[in-house]
């Protein structure tokens, strides 16, 4: 349950949100991570002529996730763990807020250049967590939670922030994360929120099964709390309408035929442990 104070603050981070503008900058998100990815494989000369690779897909189903966080509800001690397929979409944000050179966006998996996944040594942009080897990056709020709780136990430091992980529906398949969850000091930390992306795409696979009931049973049972999040406002209008279950089963139908993640329906599921618990 959100606290009396955590819901007036939502209100008013949600008032304050144009959602117009929002549109028009995720559009530029989307277009410039799409691009970068496009020019490291079909424009910069590559002597060997190997595929570099990338993933727009997997940067288009969490642009607008990331577009709504870092332009209007990241404050400046928040930290974030983007999942690895989306560093396109981390390096496009920190172009557009003036944290990246121009020069970086025809650089992608170049020597030098902006790396495959999200790299706080080798990146040239601000990087919190270093997140290649799937799993890691989930797990990283937790102990970077955990050491700022120690820390400000013990020093004067200023105050910490949330912490936030960004997952591929895929790094739920690293044991790790499952054996992080299951401390029992974890769903105290209230700092903590996980986003993940269920877009069904793994690395070299279509996701077999819509899992986000079973996915959300296991984080309930480890104590956190979970909220999914699958059709948007206009689509429930929609249903809501006369004939509108016909409509809604019709998008069940689509989404259970393995459609590809960028044409289904926008589904994702967000975690995090109990709110109101904040205390740091
Ligand atoms: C420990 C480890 N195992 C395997 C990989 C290879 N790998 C990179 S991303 C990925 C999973 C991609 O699927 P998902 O997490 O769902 O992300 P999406 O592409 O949907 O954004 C894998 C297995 C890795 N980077 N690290
Ligand atoms: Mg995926």
């Amino acid at each position: 349950m959100l606290s009396a104070s955590d819901t007036s603050a939502l209100a008013e981070a949600s008032a304050s949100v144009h959602l117009g503008t929002l549109d028009a900058v995720q559009r530029r998100v989307l277009w410039l991570a799409t691009s970068i990815v496009h020019h490291a494989n079909k424009v910069r000369r590559t002597p060997s002529g190997v595929k570099v690779g990338g993933h727009q897909a997997s940067s288009a189903s969490i642009v607008s996730i990331m577009t709504v966080l870092y332009f209007a509800h990241l404050r400046g001690p928040d930290r974030v763990s983007v999942k690895p397929h989306a560093s396109p979409v981390l390096h496009a944000i920190n172009y557009l807020l003036g944290r990246l050179d121009v020069r970086y966006l025809t650089q992608l998996r170049s020597f030098g250049g902006l790396q495959s996944y999200p790299s706080r040594s080798k990146d040239p942009d601000p990087v919190d967590f270093s997140t290649g080897s799937v799993g890691i990056g989930a797990t990283a709020t937790l102990w970077s939670a955990l050491a700022h709780r120690y820390v400000a136990g013990h020093f004067d430091v200023p105050q910490g922030g949330r912490q936030v992980a960004l997952l591929g529906d895929a790094e739920l398949d690293e044991d790790a994360v499952w054996e992080a969850l299951v401390d029992p000091m974890v769903p105290r930390l209230g700092e903590v929120l996980w986003i993940v992306d269920l877009n069904r795409q793994s690395l070299d696979r279509v996701v077999p099964d819509i899992a986000a009931g079973r996915i959300g049973a296991m984080f309930d049972a480890a104590g956190w709390q979970t909220i999914t999040v699958k059709y948007g406002r206009r689509l429930r209008e929609l249903f809501a309408r006369d004939g509108g279950r016909g409509a809604a089963r019709a998008h069940r139908r689509n989404g259970k035929r393995g459609i590809p993640a960028t044409a289904a329906p926008p589904g994702f599921g967000v975690a995090g442990p109990p709110a109101g618990q904040r205390s740091c």
